[in-house]
C-alpha cells in the first residue's frame, strides 16, 4: 500500500480498550520499553517534529495512542513498558491496555505488523523478550528495531548489529533494521517494510 506519511492526526488517545476505534483500516503497531524512541520515531517517519508526544517523565501516560495516516492506515503508538518505579495500579493499567489491544481489539484481523523496537545501547531486555514471546504467540508479524544507533561508536555498532540480527534470526524475524530518530537512518527501509507489510 502506498501511502503519504505527512498527511498525519491523533485520532484516538485510549485509556482504556473500548475506546479503541472502529474503522475498518489497517493497523501498524509499535512496542517497546518505556523510552526506548517509540514516539520519536513515529514522529520521524510522519516527518514531524511533535505530533507524538516525547517524554520527558518516562512511562507517565498509559495511553494507546492511534494515528490516522493519510485515511487508509493507524499507526499505534502503544505504552511502554520496563518503567522501574512503575506502581501495582499501573502495571494493572499497563497490562489491561495492551491484553485488550492484542485480544480484544474490534480491529485485530487488520493488525498487519508489530515493529518492535530494542535500544541499541542496551540490547533486548527481559521485558523486551517476554514482549516478543507474547507478540509470537499473539501470531501478528512483527519487525525488530533497534534505536538510537546515533549514540553507537563504531565497535559499539559492530556489536549491536551483530547481537540484534542474531536475535531477529532467532526469532524467526525478518532482518532488523537500524534506526535513528536523530540521523533518520533506517526512515526510508521502515517506511518501505510498513509499506510492504500492509499488502
Ligand atoms: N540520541 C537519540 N535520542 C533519542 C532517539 N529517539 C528518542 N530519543 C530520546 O529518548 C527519550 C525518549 O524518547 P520517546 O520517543 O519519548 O520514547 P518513548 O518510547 O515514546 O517513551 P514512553 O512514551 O515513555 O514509552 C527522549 O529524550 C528522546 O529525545 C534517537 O534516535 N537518538
Ligand atoms: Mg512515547
Amino acid at each position: 500500500m502506498h501511502f503519504n506519511p505527512a498527511r498525519a492526526d491523533l485520532r484516538i488517545t485510549a485509556g482504556l480498550p473500548s475506546q479503541f476505534p472502529r474503522d475498518p483500516m489497517p493497523q501498524i503497531a509499535f512496542s517497546g520499553r518505556s523510552n526506548v524512541g517509540k514516539s520519536s520515531l513515529v514522529n520521524c517517519l510522519l516527518g514531524r517534529t511533535s505530533l507524538a508526544r516525547v517524554s520527558s517523565t518516562p512511562g507517565k501516560t498509559i495511553t494507546v495512542n492511534f494515528y490516522e495516516i493519510d485515511r487508509k492506515l493507524f499507526f499505534v503508538d502503544l505504552p511502554g513498558y520496563g518503567y522501574a518505579n512503575r506502581s501495582k495500579e499501573s502495571q494493572h493499567v499497563w497490562q489491561d491496555l495492551t491484553d485488550g489491544y492484542f485480544t480484544r481489539n474490534p480491529n485485530r484481523d487488520l493488525l498487519k505488523l508489530v515493529v518492535q523496537l530494542i535500544d541499541a545501547r542496551i540490547g533486548a531486555t527481559r521485558d523486551d523478550l517476554t514482549m516478543i514471546d507474547w507478540i509470537r504467540a499473539s501470531g501478528v508479524p512483527f519487525l525488530i528495531v533497534a534505536t538510537k544507533t546515533d549514540k553507537l561508536n563504531k565497535t559499539e555498532r559492530d556489536e549491536a548489529q551483530r547481537s540484534i540480527r542474531e536475535l531477529a534470526d532467532r526469532y524467526g524475524a525478518p532482518a532488523p533494521v537500524f534506526f535513528s530518530s536523530k540521523s533518520k537512518e533506517g526512515k526510508d527501509e521502515l517506511l518501505s517494510k510498513i509499506g510492504a507489510a500492509l499488502g
